[in-house]
């Protein structure tokens, strides 16, 4: 049987890494198009550099929770391909799969990309990247770039989008873990799911926007609900 499991900021709330939606409709203080767009980087690169500098600090106080675990563990029993897609770009999923390593078939994907990545603006290279980021970081090993956070801003293309679709076009079972299906492409997932005949469940704090196009709910706390669905 094939899985695919979309993940959002929700799977990381209890771990202490805050939400993106929040009712104020700022970003930790931060208008949205001021921290992640590239516009918003052409403008103050200082700005968004500092941002997620902050972000990328943050994560060395988090720790995967007992959701992140159960994905980990499921990933190591799983008979079948099971691709789990996060939209998060903290390394949550990542620390919790070191702890308990997947089967064969398993593949995580971070298609918003990685706090703890650094992109050369000439090259593309990718580079790991735990410090703090300068206005003007250059480049290792092309003097002609300078150093990006490894983050897919709006109107950026998400990675990884043949791999996922064809995961999708693939699946039996999809399964949504709180996010609010508001960013698009990662909202139409589940539609692409549904036209491959497979079983989706949302799990989420609450019912969320999308929720009538899920087969099923499971509303609760993501480290309650998730080890439970899946136990
Ligand atoms: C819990 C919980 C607990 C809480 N337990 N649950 C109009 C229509 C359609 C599309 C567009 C449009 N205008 C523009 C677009 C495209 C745009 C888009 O979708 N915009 C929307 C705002 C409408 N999308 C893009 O631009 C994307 N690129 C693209 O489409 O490219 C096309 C292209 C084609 C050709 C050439 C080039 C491009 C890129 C999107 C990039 C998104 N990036 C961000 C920022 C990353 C940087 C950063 O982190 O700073 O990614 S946006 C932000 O939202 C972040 C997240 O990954 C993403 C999703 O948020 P998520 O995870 O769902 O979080 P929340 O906060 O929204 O929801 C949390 C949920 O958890 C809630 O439901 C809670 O209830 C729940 N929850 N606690 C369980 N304990």
């Amino acid at each position: 049987m094939n899985l695919v499991v979309l993940t959002g900021a929700g799977i990381s709330a209890e771990s202490g890494v805050p939400t993106f939606r929040a009712s104020d409709g700022l970003w930790e203080g931060h208008r949205i198009e001021a921290v992640a767009t590239p516009e918003g980087f052409a403008a103050d690169p200082a700005l968004v550099q500092d941002f997620y500098n902050q972000r990328r600090r943050h994560l060395a106080k988090v720790a995967p929770n007992a959701a992140h675990r159960a994905l980990a563990d499921l990933a190591a029993r799983w008979r079948g391909d099971f691709l789990l897609v996060t939209q998060n770009v903290d390394d949550l999923h990542d620390r919790a799969h070191v702890e308990t390593p997947p089967a064969p078939g398993f593949e995580l994907i971070h298609m918003h990309g990685e706090l703890l990545k650094a992109r050369c603006t000439a090259s593309g290279a990718v580079y790991y990247w735990t410090g703090d980021l300068e206005t003007a970081h250059a480049s290792p090993h092309h003097p002609q770039g300078v150093l990006r956070p490894h983050i897919v801003w709006f109107g950026e293309m998400p990675l990884a989008m043949e791999r996922i679709e064809a995961a999708l076009e693939a699946c039996d079972l999809f399964v949504s873990i709180g996010t609010s299906g508001a960013v698009y492409p990662a909202a139409g997932f589940v539609q692409l799911a549904r036209m491959a005949g497979a079983r989706t469940v949302e799990i989420n704090l609450e019912p969320t926007q999308g929720a009538r196009l899920f087969d099923e709910g499971v509303y609760g706390p993501a480290t309650e609900a998730v080890p439970a669905f899946f136990d």
